[in-house]
């Protein structure tokens, strides 16, 4: 069912605990987490405790916890204290774009600076 933990899903087993992960803030809806391979000096990913398999595939069916990502994603960029200067969320979706893991996750960047457009 849409939604629900599945189980050869990477970021489903971080949410459960069965992966460990640098876990930088959690909410009821959320985790917020360091990235294993950071792109920047802040790189934090914030992923709906839900499975969806991407950021589009989860608006279309819980928008209001889509809107709990982004919120937190600047919570973390507050905290990170990049909000400052200037940060980037990015959601990858499709393969193409560089997604790898099949779970909706936004990547906070910031700490750097950041071109435009990304690569
Ligand atoms: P994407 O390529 O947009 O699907 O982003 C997936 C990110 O997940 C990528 O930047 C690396 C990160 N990642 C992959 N495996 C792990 C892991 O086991 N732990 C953590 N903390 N991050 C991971």
């Amino acid at each position: 069912m849409a939604g629900e933990p599945q189980a050869d899903c990477l970021f489903c087993k971080i949410v459960s605990g069965d992966v460990p992960a640098t876990v930088v803030r959690e909410t009821e809806t959320t985790v917020a987490f360091r990235d294993i391979n950071p792109q920047a000096p802040t790189h934090i990913l914030v992923i709906p405790k839900v499975h969806h398999p991407d950021a589009a595939a989860l608006a279309a069916a819980e928008p209001a916890i889509l809107a709990d990502v982004v919120r937190e994603a600047g919570e973390v960029a507050r905290e990170e204290k990049v909000d400052g200067t200037g940060y980037r969320i990015v959601f990858n979706t499709g393969s193409g774009a560089g997604q790898t893991v099949f779970h909706a996750h936004a990547h906070v960047l910031g700490g750097r600076g950041l071109q435009w457009p990304p690569g």
